[in-house]
């Protein structure tokens, strides 16, 4: 049975931030332009989350590095982005009528710490440590070594003054999951956000590999993958015991996927391919 309902108008709280709708866009290509960032704040969006950004901008990787279908998406952006200072003029002007969430990626940790201290002065209210972007052709991303994610939380959670969450890619044990949910719990975090793309992924259209970059791997997102969604957030909301709030987002295209999430233990959700595939007006619909 479906337990979950909402009214509009109702105040979800995440932690230390609170929200009027379960679902906001999750980051990603459709929130790295300041046009971007403001159709979402004008949306039905429940907060602005932006594309991940690095203290400098980043070229990513070469085009096409996105592919869309009805069910999955697939990609390879490679961080690309205009960089902190560009993302925190772009919300300069913004007033506090929604949560602005500000995704990160740090490349190395001095870097990382002259991106807090930016942002620290910034309008965002939150940051979403993005440890789980699968298009690091070097590096497997940081969330998938609990040291590696002990190690960050530690400095990050020192260094800003923002209420910090953290996104995590799927996993894919029980065991890796209890964990990474033990390290969470050592820290003073805001939400958890779970999960980003799978990270190795391939499409062959027309014969060929639908991205370029990467030999034609990327991460998987869209409908496909919301059962591993729904298993994470069910999962790690059984280990966290309501200590952590949790953000779910993987293939949430209706108000029955939303429900489905928010019955397995999240407190809202956020929407990614799904935004490419039928616009912002989705908000209306799901909020
Ligand atoms: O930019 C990307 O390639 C990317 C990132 Br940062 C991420 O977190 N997840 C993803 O699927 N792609």
């Amino acid at each position: 049975m479906l337990l979950s309902i909402w009214m509009s108008n109702q105040t979800i709280t995440i932690g230390k931030i609170s929200i009027n709708a379960p679902a906001m866009n999750a980051a990603g290509p459709w929130a790295a332009t300041k046009k971007q960032l403001e159709l979402i704040y004008k949306s039905q969006s429940a907060a602005v989350v932006t594309k991940s950004f690095s203290l400098k901008p980043n070229p990513g990787n070469p085009k096409p590095n996105t592919y869309f279908e009805k069910d999955f998406s697939l990609n390879s952006v490679g961080l690309e982005n205009n960089g902190a200072d560009y993302f925190i003029d772009a919300v300069s002007n913004f007033k506090k009528t929604k949560p602005l969430i500000a995704s990160l990626v740090g490349f190395e940790t001095n870097e990382f710490k002259e991106l807090l201290s930016k942002v620290n002065n910034s309008n965002f209210d939150l940051i979403e440590l993005n440890l789980s972007c699968p298009n690091v052709k070097s590096e497997e991303p940081l969330g998938y070594s609990p040291q590696a994610v002990d190690d960050i939380l530690k400095i990050t959670t020192k260094l800003s003054k923002k209420p910090v969450s953290v996104k995590l890619p799927p996993y894919y044990s029980r065991q890796q999951i209890n964990k990474v949910g033990t390290v969470l719990l050592n820290h003073n975090l805001n939400h958890v956000v779970l999960i980003n793309t799978l990270p190795i992924a391939t499409v062959v259209n027309k014969g060929k590999a639908a991205i370029t970059p990467n030999d034609g791997i990327g991460g998987l997102g869209g409908r496909y993958i919301k059962p591993i969604g729904l298993a994470h957030v069910k999962i790690f909301s059984e280990h966290l015991k309501g200590k952590l709030p949790i953000v779910g987002v993987g293939g949430i295209n209706t108000k029955k996927d939303i429900t489905e999430y928010l019955d397995l233990g999240a407190s809202a959700v956020q929407i990614g391919s799904a935004i490419e595939n039928q616009g912002l007006k989705i908000f209306t619909e799901l909020n």
